[in-house]
């Protein structure tokens, strides 16, 4: 295994057969990573242990804390296993309820959503058979809460007796009538977050006709839809096979609506559409695979008459800097959704600058922002940098940009602006009131030489072995850390921001997860 350098899967078993409570279930794995680790040198990251998810609410008592055994062994094992990984079988845990998805669906969706703040790394489920954590209705929730958490003695009954309930009268069914009686754009959220393509060309096209122009629909309702998503998944209560899902209905949407855009181009009479109005290079940078707004900005251009080449997701810079050369770009776009796509766009413009290009450079995507472009982008790169907002404004960025009587002032009001906001971005980081001399002197440490030092336990330098770094964790300082992430402020302060501080609890439970 060692020589191919793949990983292995350790399930919670030994000669005594299964692990089924939470001694059992860390003994085995730490005996498992002492032999591995200690004894053949197998690396500590390519161990994944399976603790057993084992079924609850069967009606036997010894069953009913397993869900809590296993999400204390996985934050055990993540706390005194360094590096090691943690998988697990999810839908054994609602055996007991087969024939009924609704609570099997809000069993696996909750207890993810425990096992992950504990450090569960990955985990096997059917992803059709998994509801929005947030979307549980309330009741069901504290049930399968009760029920996975061991918070009540008669909790199995109780959920039982609910789910008998939803059974018997159809719930799934009322539900959904439930969600049709919304706005459009509710509507249309709905089926975002939910992953549903039933509707979805109805309710696009009901929304269609409300807006002004097929892009609106874009823009506004889905772009909307897809935020609630954006934000259900930074919070853990979404899951990334869930997302996929959204994914593909927002496809679908903007599926749907291209024939319409397209059609507007066509309807559009002032246009000149025998020459192309300039050839824009597109690509999601190198690292990141969002492509659905990059899509959108490439058909918006298209229909604008621009020529638009697409060069697709996880694009080196320099294959986008050849390809640009080849056709002779006259603009390139550059998509990016992740935070390391920023520091990737910023390298982009060093190698546009180093490769001597002055054609323009816009970005967009969700993480991307004008201040970004401004402080990062812009000054490393001597052609224009832009940041722009979304699909429809790339039209008026491009076609302005191609107008040699209206480019130059344009350009300059950029400059301008960004100059601007770089300064006052600065600014903001040094606008510290420093005291008087006269304050400083009256402030002085107050040293009381009566007072003898005690003498140090030790001089010279000790030295400590395999010291638990887990335990170290709670003297670190992490500001350094967020001002990497461009979030100003101090920790832990930082997160009582009213600007920054969600973004940064958000990115330092994403980093948590992380710790030995
Ligand atoms: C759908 C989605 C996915 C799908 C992407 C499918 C696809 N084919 O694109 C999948 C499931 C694959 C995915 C994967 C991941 N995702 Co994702 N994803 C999203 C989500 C929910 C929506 C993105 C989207 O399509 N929006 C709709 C489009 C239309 O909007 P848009 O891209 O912003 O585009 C508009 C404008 O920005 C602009 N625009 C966009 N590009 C360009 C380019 C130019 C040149 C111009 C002019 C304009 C422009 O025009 C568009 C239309 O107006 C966002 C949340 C969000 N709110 O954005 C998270 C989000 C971007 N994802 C996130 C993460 C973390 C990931 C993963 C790392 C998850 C993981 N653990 O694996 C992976 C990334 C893997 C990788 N290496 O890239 C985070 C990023 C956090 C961060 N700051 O780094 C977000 C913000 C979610 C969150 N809150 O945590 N994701």
């Amino acid at each position: 295994i060692m020589q191919y350098g793949a990983a292995v899967v350790i399930m919670a078993f030994d000669e005594q057969g299964q692990a089924d409570n939470y001694d059992r279930r860390i003994e085995i794995c730490k005996r498992s990573y002492d032999i591995l680790v200690s004894e053949i040198g197998f690396p500590a990251q390519d161990i994944i242990f399976d603790p057993n998810i084992l079924t609850v609410a069967t009606g036997l008592e010894e069953h009913n804390n397993y869900a809590v055994d296993f999400i204390n062994a996985t934050r055990w094992i993540k706390q005194n296993l360094p590096h090691a990984k943690v998988s697990g079988g999810v839908s054994n845990i609602s055996f007991s309820f087969r024939g009924n998805n609704t609570v099997r669906e809000a069993m696996h969706s909750a207890f993810l959503y425990h096992a992950i703040q504990a450090g569960l790394d990955m985990g096997i489920v059917n992803a059709g058979m998994l509801e929005v954590y947030q979307e549980i209705p309330p009741e069901l929730l504290e049930r399968v809460e009760d029920v996975l958490l061991n918070r009540r003695d008669d909790a199995t009954e109780r959920l039982v007796e609910y789910a008998d309930t939803i059974k018997s009268k159809g719930k799934e069914i009322v539900r959904d009538e439930e969600w049709r009686k919304g706005t459009v754009e509710d509507r249309l959220s709905h089926s975002l977050v939910k992953g549903i393509v039933e509707y979805l060309d109805e309710d696009v096209e009901e929304a269609r006709q409300k807006y002004a122009r097929p892009i609106q629909v874009i823009e506004g309702p889905l772009m909307d839809g897809m935020n609630i998503v954006g934000d259900l998944f930074g919070a853990g209560k979404m899951f990334l096979p869930q997302v996929v899902k959204s994914a593909r209905v927002m496809k679908k949407a903007v599926a749907y609506l291209l024939p319409f855009i397209e059609q507007e181009k066509l309807d559009n009479p002032d246009q000149d559409q025998s020459s192309s109005a300039g050839k824009v290079l597109l690509a999601t940078v190198k690292g990141d695979v969002h492509d659905i707004g990059k899509n959108i900005v490439g058909v918006v251009l298209a229909c604008n008459n621009f020529e638009v080449v697409d060069m697709g997701v996880m694009v080196p810079a320099q294959e986008i800097i050849k390809k640009a050369k080849e056709i002779n770009a006259d603009i390139i776009g550059l998509s990016g959704l992740i935070t390391p796509s920023l520091d990737e766009m910023v390298h982009f413009a060093k190698e546009m600058e180093r490769e001597g290009f002055t054609v323009p450079l816009i970005v967009g995507g969700a993480t991307t922002s004008r201040i970004h472009a401004a402080v990062k982008i812009a000054p490393n790169y001597s052609g224009p940098a832009i940041h722009v907002l979304d699909a429809s404004r790339s039209v008026t960025v491009c076609s302005t940009l191609m107008n040699p009587e209206a480019k130059g002032d344009y350009v300059a009001g950029i400059r301008a602006e960004y100059d601007k906001a770089r300064e006052a971005h600065l600014n903001k980081r040094s606008d510290k009131r420093f005291k008087t001399i006269g304050e400083a002197r009256a402030d002085k440490f107050q040293i009381d030489l009566t007072k003898v030092a005690p003498a140090p336990t030790f001089t010279g330098t000790k030295v400590f072995e395999d010291y638990p770094l887990a335990e170290l964790v709670p003297y670190i300082d992490w500001t350094p850390f967020f001002h990497t992430w461009e979030l100003r402020g101090s920790y832990p302060k930082i997160f009582d921001d009213k600007n920054v501080g969600d973004e940064a609890k958000k990115l330092f439970n994403e980093l948590k997860g992380n710790f030995p």
